[in-house]
């Protein structure tokens, strides 16, 4: 008897290996061309699939999941975030909802530590001058930006990819604070000051940087009040969520000279984001490529594929969120 592979609909280009894999257990409907689908064309090259593979470029809130063939019983997110998901509304539907963590912390942290190095010592700035041909002299206060090594950083949401970039930035000998809902345990603390309050870890961070995700409780978290609470020259860094951040009062604060620089990776309404952001000097900027390398990209599609695995053998997928 020939058994029928789960049909899986993957909504972006993912790497050949991930590609050759699911063509082996399931029958997948690629987009070799990685055209960015819009939600009613998604909803209807799902139709009669079993699983969605999608990517955090494809939003399924409760009016997109209602539309969504019934034969849909699996969405396995290549991503770790999933705030692109109202989990609420898929588990109304009896869709179960899996993410990718772990495999992406790592590639994260660097692309944290760059933008912390990168915003703190105006890489932007600097590299656009060389390519201009501006770059006509030096001088002892030519290009003075701030030292990372021995600053104080705070992380905010000491998670899987927070706990790594504390480890790196360590090596940098910065002192780790952090907030998060919950104290963690002495092993994953690891010599970090936790603050149980918000606002009485701000005051004390020289750099902050964002880890944790996007819910109604943490969207625009970086605020007017929020930001007035940070030492006067001090440095955010964001490679979670741009959602995390309001944007207008990110923008005065860089203005005023209140932070001194932002480091942002993400951004609200990507890639559309708020032009006026590009006409700062003192803001380092990257196009989310928070988990871009080859090693991660790959361990990102195979995580989807065992929670795949999982799903359609008859087992809990081990990264279910919903
Ligand atoms: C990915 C991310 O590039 O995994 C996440 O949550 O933000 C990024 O690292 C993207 O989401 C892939 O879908």
């Amino acid at each position: 008897m020939v058994e029928t592979k789960p049909i899986v609909l993957v909504t972006r280009k993912l790497p050949d290996v991930i590609e050759a894999r699911l063509s082996r257990d399931y029958e997948p409907r690629l987009n070799p061309n990685d055209r960015l689908y819009s939600s009613s064309e998604m909803i209807e090259r799902a139709a009669g699939a079993d699983a969605i593979l999608p990517c955090h470029t494809e939003s399924f809130s409760a009016e997109i999941l209602e539309k969504l063939p019934q034969s849909v019983r699996i969405i396995a997110n290549f991503s770790v975030g999933y705030d692109h998901v109202d989990t609420a509304a898929a588990k109304a539907r009896n869709i179960v909802v899996t993410n990718t963590p772990d495999v992406l912390s790592d590639a994260t942290a660097e692309i944290t530590m760059m933008l912390i190095i990168g915003a703190a010592r105006r890489a932007s700035e600097g590299e656009r001058m060389v390519r201009a041909v501006e770059w006509r002299d030096w001088s002892p206060a030519f290009m003075v930006g701030t030292q990372v090594t021995g600053k104080r950083l705070g992380i905010l949401g000491l998670g899987r990819v927070g706990q790594v970039v504390a480890r790196r930035a360590r090596g940098f000998d910065m002192e780790i604070l952090y907030h998060d809902e919950a104290r963690l345990d002495p092993d994953r603390e690891a010599g970090a000051t936790y603050f149980e309050r918000l606002e009485d870890m701000l005051p004390r961070c020289e750099f902050l940087s964002l880890h944790c995700p996007a819910t109604p409780a943490t969207r625009g978290i970086i605020s007017e009040a929020t930001l007035a609470m940070l030492p006067d020259g001090a440095i955010l860094v964001n490679a979670a969520r741009g959602a995390l951040v309001n944007d207008q009062a990110l923008i005065s604060a860089l203005k005023s000279g209140k932070l001194a620089a932002a480091g942002l990776d993400v951004f609200n309404n990507e890639p559309n984001i708020d032009p006026e952001y590009r006409a700062l000097t003192n803001v380092f900027l990257l196009p989310h490529i928070g988990s871009a390398t080859r090693e991660t990209r790959d361990a990102m599609g195979f995580r989807a594929i065992e929670n795949l695995d999982a799903f359609f053998s008859g087992s809990e997928p081990v990264d279910r969120v919903a």
